[in-house]
């Protein structure tokens, strides 16, 4: 991203292909001197046009008409990027709509990089780092909740949270200042007793933020799920349940799934992107035991294992030595155990006692009979908790940037508590400073280039 900020971008800000219409953005200090060329207003000339008018004109390319349409003029600070700023809109042809950003690239206007106006809008104050992010997850996103969240974020409502921890230190550190700098005198705010306390009530507090990482993740970008079992117990039944395909090959023949089939579904607000595998069993068919390997692939890959039985059988040594191995990731991923087939459901007691070690989440099931899918969904409530009010308010962690710099706080923060239980507050002075910037930076104050142009470079062309 090397145009400068005084230089005038364009880039056609609507997707590639054919469309009602498509919209060509010009941002910059000569947007509208830069449009005005290509763009000729009927009723009068662009820069003449108020701030948020749009007018009718001709669009021309090297002295040739080659279209009609709309532009709408923002004038500056008052604008997406807090620049001067020209959209045209124009029927949405792809060439066409080459051909006008062509015209302006060649009277003046240089290339937007991927991002860039959104990066202008940081730059320029419109936006914090957080909105601008929650501009891109609002774009990239799959689901309706995804959708949601990202919206409620655009307000800043996460950044204006995770300031406020930073205020709240900041306060703390006012009192350790005047108690390093005037030993003597009685001048800080708080006392001992109350900096503890106050630094145990804001690492709570952001624990409880930072807690909400994993729920962000999954309604916004979904969580990797392996499907794993027996052969037959109805893995490839599941998947298609679900989903709502006939994607996975169902057959009473033991061993039927071989590749690894994967299918994104939602269950309530959260995403989950299913991979059915084959089933886990030791065989001497060659092309299934590479399945088998890519079954066990998948489910160390995975951060949510489904485990499936089928409850109308008696539990098997596959069975056992399936739980085994799932057993080996539990505290480290998310097991759920779905007791398949309870349509004919004998042995579902058997299957219960067998598997109550392994997980507390447990799911009754019938792919067959379509039972039990809300007792799936709240089951995922459960392990990703945080419904409709937290995405409406907003207050859900959704990109790494923001858990890391969470976690780096809370690092600061029980140091910080331990050298005011210690009694030596130059100690807990920096930690309590590295708090402050690892927050702060959250929302772009401190952050150095590189970090703004990697999240900006994430962007399409346009944004
Ligand atoms: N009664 C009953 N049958 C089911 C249920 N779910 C699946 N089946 C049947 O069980 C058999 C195996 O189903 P699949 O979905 O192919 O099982 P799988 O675990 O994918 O099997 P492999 O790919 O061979 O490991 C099929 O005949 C399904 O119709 C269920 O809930 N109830
Ligand atoms: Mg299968």
């Amino acid at each position: 991203m090397n145009n400068y900020i005084g230089s005038t971008i364009a880039a056609i800000s609507t997707p590639r292909g054919k469309g009602g219409i498509a919209v060509i953005r010009v941002s910059g200090e000569d947007a509208i001197a830069v449009c005005e060329k290509v763009f000729v207003a009927l009723s009068k000339p662009l820069s003449e046009v108020e701030a948020n008018k749009a007018v009718y004109g001709n669009i021309y390319y090297r002295g040739e008409k080659i279209d009609d349409g709309i532009a709408t003029v923002f004038r500056a600070p008052r604008s997406f990027t807090g620049e001067d700023t020209v959209e045209i809109s124009c029927h949405g042809s792809e060439i066409g709509a080459f051909l006008v950003l062509s015209a302006l690239l060649e009277n003046g206007a240089v290339s937007a990089a991927p991002g860039e106006f959104t990066k202008r809008a940081f730059l320029s104050g419109k936006l914090t780092l957080s909105q601008a992010e929650a501009v891109g997850e609002l774009i990239d996103a799959e689901t309706v909740a995804g959708a949601r969240l990202s919206a409620s974020q655009l307000s800043g409502v996460l950044g204006e949270k995770i300031s406020s921890f930073a205020d709240r230190i900041t306060h703390i550190l006012t009192s350790v200042y005047a108690y390093i700098d005037y030993p003597d005198e009685d001048i800080a705010d708080m006392s001992d007793e109350e900096m503890r306390k106050s630094c145990g009530e804001i690492l709570a507090d952001i624990k409880r933020l930072s807690s909400t990482y994993d729920t962000g993740r999954a309604i916004s970008k979904g969580i990797p799920c392996a499907i794993v079992g027996a052969p037959n117990v109805g893995k490839s039944s599941f998947l298609n349940l679900l989903s709502g395909t006939d994607r996975a090959i169902v057959t009473d023949i033991a061993g039927t799934t071989r590749d690894v089939i994967t299918e994104a579904v939602t269950v309530g607000n959260i995403r989950l992107l299913l991979s059915d595998t084959a089933g886990i069993r030791e065989t001497e068919d060659a092309v299934e035991k590479i399945g088998v390997q890519r079954s066990k692939k998948e489910l160390s890959d995975s951060e949510l294992a489904f485990v499936l039985f089928d409850t109308s059988r008696e539990i098997s040594q596959e069975d056992r030595e399936i739980i085994s191995a799932v057993f080996e990731y539990k505290g480290t991923k998310h097991i759920v155990a779905v007791l398949n087939k309870t349509d004919d459901g004998k042995y579902l007691e058997e299957c219960r006692a067998e598997i109550s070690d392994l997980t507390p989440y447990i799911v009754e099931f019938s792919a067959k009979a379509d039972i039990g899918r809300d007792s799936l969904e709240s089951t995922l409530s459960e392990i990703f908790p945080g419904g409709d009010e937290e995405i409406r308010s907003g207050l859900i962690v959704v990109g790494a940037r923001q858990y890391t710099a969470l976690k780096n706080a809370e690092g600061c923060l029980n140091a910080a508590l331990e050298a005011l239980t210690m009694l030596t507050p130059d100690m807990c002075c920096s930690e309590l400073e590295n708090a402050v910037k690892f927050l702060l930076e959250t929302d772009g104050r401190n952050v150095n280039e590189r970090i703004v142009d990697g999240i900006f470079a994430h962007f399409c062309v346009g944004k």
